[in-house]
């Protein structure tokens, strides 16, 4: 008979598939002992939940699973105006005055990939779709954060009208400079992620990356690309400019 309190044995035991399952999952394969895990989790193992609900703790520190457990409905903050930071700070890989210049009249947006109809953009055509904007923090990981206000089509509108394929894993972006990344479906499709076309109510300035940043604020600030030339949505994974010298790929907040 089990104990009304305390651990159940069975659920600790180091040959339980929970028990496995977790130390397969721990962040870098940490040694940890069980009694450890407990004392994280703020209560003892006392039936399989809690450890369930330990082990999804645990998991979050790993991309993959991060990318799992991400919650389309968990929204990142949103700010008023008067909040937004004045100057917005420029960053990228270069100084400011090696931004890339796109030229809007040549300018179409390639598509290619899992997607069904990928004949490129004009900037018109993306301007007449449905516009909605936001004002939200914008963080990067060199440590400073600022609110900024983005406007422009959200991403899964866009993805549903091009017939995106919404089940594959990744959505990839090569842009006007050497920068290229890649963000998990979950992610492409959170109500927050916006394809932008204007900061600050203009036309979106060569340095914050015109014609279009796909703006994430569930997402560190590298994540966020400018200058978009090129999207792609595939099942083998894309890496990124940061994410290949070793920066986290899922980079969530
Ligand atoms: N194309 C492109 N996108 C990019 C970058 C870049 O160098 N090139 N830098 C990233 C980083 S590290 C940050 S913090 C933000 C900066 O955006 P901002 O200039 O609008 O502040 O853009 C991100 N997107
Ligand atoms: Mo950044």
């Amino acid at each position: 008979m089990k104990p009304k309190s305390g651990i159940d044995q069975s659920v600790l035991s180091p040959h339980s598939p929970h028990v496995r399952l977790l130390q397969r999952r721990l962040f870098l394969k940490q040694a940890m002992s069980v009694g450890g895990l407990s004392l994280l989790s703020g209560c003892g193992f006392t039936d399989a939940e809690s450890v369930q609900r330990a082990l999804s703790a645990m998991s979050r520190w790993n991309d993959e699973v991060q990318a799992a457990l991400f919650r389309l409905n968990r929204l990142a903050p949103t700010y008023p105006e008067s909040a937004i930071t004045q100057p917005f700070p420029f960053n990228a890989f270069y100084s400011e005055s090696e931004a890339p210049v796109v030229d809007a009249r040549m300018y179409h947006l390639e598509l290619s990939g899992l997607i069904r109809d990928k004949k490129p953009w004009t900037l018109a055509e993306l301007y007449a779709l449905p516009q909605s904007s936001q004002i939200t923090r914008h963080i990067c990981v060199e440590g400073w954060s600022a609110i900024g206000k983005w406007g422009g089509v959200t991403f899964k509108t866009f993805l549903e009208r091009v017939g995106a394929d919404l089940t594959a894993k990744y959505v990839g972006f090569k842009c006007a400079d050497d920068y290229y990344g890649s963000i998990d479906m979950p992610t492409a499709l959170h109500p927050q992620t916006l394809l932008t076309f204007t900061f600050a109510g203009e036309t979106l300035p060569t340095k914050y990356g015109f014609p279009m940043k796909l703006r994430m604020p569930t997402k560190l600030g590298y994540k966020n690309p400018k200058h978009i030339m090129a999207i792609y949505v595939t099942d083998a994974y894309p890496g990124g400019y940061w994410e290949d010298q070793g920066y986290s790929w899922f980079g969530g907040l």
